[in-house]
């Protein structure tokens, strides 16, 4: 499968998150990509650069305050003083209930603090040159299905669908899911469906499309009561105003079995062929592997042959997106399994 990848990746590799009040290492870093890459080549599929300029779709997808805020981060961070530059910024001060958010502080802390949703998404210098890459790579992909491709791959680090309109979270800071569904509606089709498989609920991907009927989102998750984003994700949430009934979230207990979590994969592309939807966009976590060290669900990996052959009967032109998946050893496997089930059946 065509696959886009940047080697800018390599320009967002923090070196440390929190856990628990622990600084560890980070799950989300470049070694998950060298794997993916490595196993694309050694199977035989092709690589591309992204070469489709996707500002213009980022401004739709994203406030025009929150990109500027992106692009302009590790400059503001510098200015606070000349050490910065080996430390990475954490918020520690968030808008929450009665709190205005309307108003952008100037400090440059309560700014991170009004743009993030958690203090798990470290950002060092080339941040922001890694993220542009992977909102490339979504915008690229899309050009390809105009152009009559079946399915397109971006490899794309760090990952996206825990990103809002304007907020980044869950090592995500633009979300590429939300850019590559937003290229394919630009291209003049009524109506889009984003399944999202990763472990962690698509919270940012579902805000961005709440209120719009043209993106169908469908995510297969933990349940938000124990898991990580915690606040969004429930069953509940069905869309609002003409997004109404646009929005499904299928939320499983931490340590659903995989034949459960196909069934809720059966369920999920049911409602994606009664939307109609003329193209597709998979947020394709690998989180949901039994050997994932931050997630509880148990797909091995055949599961993702078997994942790729599902999807694939749905007929649609299909973007997968990388988003998490933290076995990094194993997501190369995984993630080249779910193309290669997908286009071999
Ligand atoms: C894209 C994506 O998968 N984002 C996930 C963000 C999860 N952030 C919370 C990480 C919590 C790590 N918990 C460590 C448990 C170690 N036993
Ligand atoms: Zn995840």
């Amino acid at each position: 499968m065509i696959t886009f990848f940047s080697d800018s990746h390599v320009l967002h590799a923090p070196e440390y998150e929190f856990y628990r009040g622990q600084r560890v290492p980070c799950f989300e870093n470049p070694s998950r990509a060298d794997y993916v890459r490595q196993q694309l080549l050694s199977r035989g599929h092709a690589l591309r650069t992204p070469d489709v300029d996707s500002t213009d779709v980022l401004k739709q997808v994203h406030s025009t305050r929150y990109l500027q805020f992106l692009q302009t981060a590790w400059a503001q961070w510098l200015a606070l003083g000349a050490g910065n530059a080996d430390v990475q910024p954490f918020p520690s001060v968030w808008p929450v209930r009665s709190l205005r958010s309307d108003v952008e502080p100037d400090n440059f802390i309560a700014k991170l603090g009004l743009y993030s949703m958690d203090n798990g998404t470290p950002m060092v210098a080339g941040t922001w040159a890694a993220v542009k890459a992977g909102a490339d790579a979504a915008a690229s992909a899309a050009a390809l299905l105009a152009q009559g491709e079946r399915a397109v791959f971006c490899a794309t680090r760090p990952p996206g669908h825990h990103a809002g309109a304007d907020f980044m979270g869950g090592y995500c800071f633009v979300n590429h899911a939300a850019v590559a569904a937003q290229a394919l509606i630009n291209q003049s089709r009524q109506r889009v469906a984003i399944v999202d498989v990763d472990y962690h609920h698509g919270n940012g991907t579902q805000s961005i499309f709440y209120e719009r009927s043209d993106v169908l989102f469908v995510s297969i998750h933990g349940s938000p009561l124990t898991e990580y984003p915690f606040y969004l994700g429930h069953a509940d949430e069905l869309g609002e105003g003409a997004g109404e009934g646009f929005n499904l979230n299928l939320p499983l207990p931490a340590g659903t079995s995989a034949d459960t979590w196909f069934e809720a994969l059966e369920t999920a592309c049911r409602r994606v062929a009664q939307h109609g939807a003329q193209a597709l966009v998979v947020s394709l976590g690998l989180d949901t592997f039994a050997g994932d060290p931050i997630s509880k669900f148990s797909l091995q990996s055949p599961d993702y042959t078997r994942l790729g052959q599902r999807i694939a009967r749905l007929g649609l032109p299909t973007i997968f997106i990388l988003e998490g998946g933290y076995a990094a050893q194993e997501l190369g496997v995984n993630a080249v399994n779910v193309l290669e089930g997908f286009e071999h059946g």
